[in-house]
């Protein structure tokens, strides 16, 4: 037939591009969900989604017992009847988390035992209820220190829990909450070897105490200069000795010297000078080839926001593949078109049976039969 020709070698959208490598994700808001332009690029383009705010205890739980599920539905619902698997994101964090979680029934701080059974009911009741679609937990993030001598972020959790022991908690929950789904530690500046070195101890100490980690996440909040693409393979390299699902979960490359999961610097990019321009293609796709070639522990790389216009890190940062207007970037050709090399086909043959994937594609294909009836 005619259409057996060239015209249907290009590749559709992102997520065609890279089927045989790993799913290709997008973080949503609910904005994004009422604008046609959005819509469509997201359909275009990504099997993987991620809530970027709508499924936080914050926001769904904001007081004890008091839940909110409002937003989190509405884009549960549009993922079930798209097709599309859902990330879950988050469960136990120090950030964007009610105080009621930390603060104790007569005042003071909360003990152990109620800290865990708040937990306990935040856990079993949000994964229970979107069981049906979401493949995948991040179920404790960033709690990882940046510096200092203590592997652990100084947070309420570790503070009532004296220790570690919340993290084995979150994940023995939602073990039991959800035996299905992939659980996940999901931390920023993953690739700097500092901080590398302390997730990849505390994931193995843990791993062999039997707490139910599946993989890891690598946030992947980068820079145009850090870190630089050697220190992210290397990560790679190093958690896939422990885990044998590595994600990244929230992929943006600022175009200033700041990265992480915290701003603290401002919003200011830099110009977009020509040899920033060539900085960020060259970022980004040179990351792309080193995902390729480690396909076969990538689950999936999610890009944090639609347009550069929605990007936490502010439009003049010109973090993402698509520009203010929604438009793609000549970046996003790049890294859709790419040629695939030998070792790109080696790495694809090895990852195409990836059971992560085909089971959250199964997943997806059956919310969205259901969703129909
Ligand atoms: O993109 C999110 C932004 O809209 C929120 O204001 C912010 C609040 O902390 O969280 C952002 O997302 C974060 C993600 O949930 C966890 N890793 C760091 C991300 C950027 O701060």
């Amino acid at each position: 037939m005619a259409l057996a020709t060239g015209v249907c070698a290009q590749a559709q959208g992102l997520k065609d591009a890279y089927k045989d490598y790993f799913s290709v994700g997008v973080a949503v808001n609910m904005r994004n969900l009422s604008n046609d332009k959005h819509v469509s690029i997201i359909k275009t383009n990504y099997n993987s989604i991620t809530a970027e705010n709508d499924f936080k205890p914050q926001s769904v739980q904001p007081s004890e017992g008091q839940w909110n599920f409002r937003n989190a539905d509405a884009i549960a619902d549009f993922c079930r009847e798209n097709g599309i698997k859902l990330r879950g994101h988050c469960l136990a964090w120090h950030s964007q988390v009610g105080r009621w979680m930390f603060e104790g029934a007569n005042g003071g701080q909360a003990t152990k035992e109620e800290l865990y059974a708040r937990m306990k009911t935040h856990i079993t009741t949000v994964m229970q209820r979107y069981k049906d679609i979401v493949y995948c937990w991040d179920v404790v993030n960033e709690a990882i220190s940046d510096g200092g001598t203590d592997p652990l972020r100084n947070s309420q959790w570790k503070q009532i829990a004296g220790g570690d022991e919340f993290i084995r908690k979150a994940f023995e929950f939602a073990r039991e909450a959800d035996p299905d789904a992939l659980l996940f530690y999901n931390d920023y500046n993953a690739a700097v070897p500092a901080k590398r070195d302390k997730i990849y101890n505390m994931v193995k100490e843990m791993k062999a105490a039997g707490v139910p980690i599946d993989g890891i996440g690598m946030q992947g909040h980068f820079n145009v200069y850090d870190p630089s693409l050697e220190d992210i393979e290397t990560a790679i390299e190093k958690y896939s000795e422990i885990v044998d699902h590595i994600q990244f979960t929230e992929l943006d490359i600022r175009l200033n010297r700041e990265m992480g999961g915290q701003l603290n610097m401002n919003r200011q990019g830099e110009e977009l000078t020509p040899e920033k321009r060539q900085m960020f293609n060259d970022k980004y796709t040179g990351f792309f080839e080193i995902l390729r070639r480690h396909a076969d522990v990538i689950d999936v790389v999610t890009f944090w926001n639609v347009t550069d216009a929605d990007s936490w890190v502010g439009v003049s940062n010109y973090p993402l593949l698509f520009d203010r207007d929604a438009n793609p970037k000549d970046t996003y050709y790049m890294v859709r078109d790419f040629k695939p090399s030998k070792a790109d086909k080696k790495a694809a043959k090895k990852s195409k049976k990836k059971a992560a994937n085909k089971a959250a594609d199964a997943k997806a294909a059956l919310a969205r039969k259901n969703f129909r009836k």
